[in-house]
């Protein structure tokens, strides 16, 4: 039976992860930080198929001793401050968590000194302001939040281990994936909730920040799928995983409200300056000809399909949720 440990396993794509590994016939272990707070939402259905560990990305003994409870043959390094915004807010601590987080758990599996093989979940927000549309494995980086910075160093510490130390280390740079597991403060998920309790005539209005930004958005299923793919190759690798397609966060929203038969979603819409970022990612767009090529990969769920789903989710959640 192979093994794998997962960081971030309370994650959005935590979870879906764990539950295709598990499918695929995987023990799965977690790294789960302590919270004063319930923290297992997105896994409680998992609990008795995957064993938590205690861990965190900020303490190497920690992920040592991880490594030496689960023996793992794959390692998933999902774990990050992952929202933006908090990045302008908390920039020391994410690099810490994001960027550095990533060396200590290399490091910790370079000494551990078994052939585990490497996933680390890296970003199109390093591509940032874009120098080439659209991006590929070869586009030179230009990140625009302190989280992209973080990263960035993440992506090169990991391919500098598998040059330096001969590690399976791959990078995964994932455009943005969403799902009904989302965390309730990006776009996405904050939309579709929106737009589900404004039906159901909880809410009245809903905040955004920019409409412009365009984003190449897909499902957080299909997206696990390519992480597992880049560990069973014959060689490690960097990959792209995009649909290839690009739309506006004005876009997202008008979808959303016309799935709940709203044709007027401008009525319902408050543009708010202060949710803009100081730095702003324009336009993403990937190209995802390698990962197709080379580990078959193709996106299920389109664009339409994505909101559908997820205004669907929140509509049957926030009519079950009292007010
Ligand atoms: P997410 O829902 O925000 O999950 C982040 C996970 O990291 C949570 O389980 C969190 O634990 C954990 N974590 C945070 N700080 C930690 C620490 N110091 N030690 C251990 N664990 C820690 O993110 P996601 O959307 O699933 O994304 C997964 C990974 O892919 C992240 O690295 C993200 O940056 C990257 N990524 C995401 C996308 C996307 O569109 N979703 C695109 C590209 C890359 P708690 O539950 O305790 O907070
Ligand atoms: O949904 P977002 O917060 O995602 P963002 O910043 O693109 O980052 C996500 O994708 C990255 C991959 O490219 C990941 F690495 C990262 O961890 C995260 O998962 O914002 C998307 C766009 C931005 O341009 C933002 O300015 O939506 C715009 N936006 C407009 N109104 C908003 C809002 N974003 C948020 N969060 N909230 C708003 O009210």
């Amino acid at each position: 039976m192979p093994r794998a440990l997962v960081t971030g396993i309370t994650g959005q794509d935590g979870s879906y992860l764990a539950e295709f590994l598990i499918e695929k016939g995987y023990e799965v272990y977690g790294l789960m930080r302590r919270s004063s707070v319930v923290t297992d939402q997105r896994i409680r259905h998992l609990l008795g198929r995957v064993e938590l560990l205690d861990g965190d990305l900020l303490d190497e003994g920690s992920l040592v001793r991880a490594l030496r409870t689960s023996t793992p043959d794959e390692v998933y390094n999902l774990g990050a401050q992952s929202f933006v915004p908090a990045s302008f807010t908390a920039p020391v601590m994410t690099g810490e968590f994001t960027g550095l987080g990533v060396t200590r758990l290399l490091e910790a599996i370079r000494l551990f000194d078994a052939p585990v093989r490497f996933y680390q979940a890296s970003s199109s927000e390093m591509f940032g302001k874009v120098v080439e549309v659209p991006q590929t494995e070869t586009t030179p980086f230009y990140p625009r939040s302190p989280y992209g910075v973080a990263k960035l160093y993440g992506h090169w510490i990991t391919v500098n281990y598998r040059e330096s130390y001969g590690l399976y280390a791959c990078s995964g740079i994932l455009f943005n994936h969403e799902s009904p597991r989302r965390g309730l403060e990006f776009a996405p998920r904050k939309i579709a909730r929106g737009v589900a309790r404004i039906k159901l005539g909880k809410q009245k209005e809903l905040h955004l920040g920019n409409l412009e930004a365009r984003r190449d958005w897909g499902y957080a299923k299909d997206y696990v799928r390519a992480m597992w793919l880049m560990l069973q190759q014959d060689e490690p690798d960097d990959y792209v995983v995009a649909t290839g397609e690009t739309h506006s966060v004005g876009e997202f929203v008008e979808l959303a409200f016309r799935r709940v038969g709203i044709e007027n979603w401008r009525d319902y819409v408050t543009v708010d300056t202060a949710l803009f970022r100081p730095a702003e990612v324009d336009l993403l767009i990937g190209d995802p000809a390698k990962a197709r090529a080379k580990l078959n990969w193709e996106p299920e769920v389109s664009f339409e399909g994505l909101v559908n789903l997820m205004v669907d989710a929140d509509l049957e959640l926030e009519a079950q949720t009292p007010e």
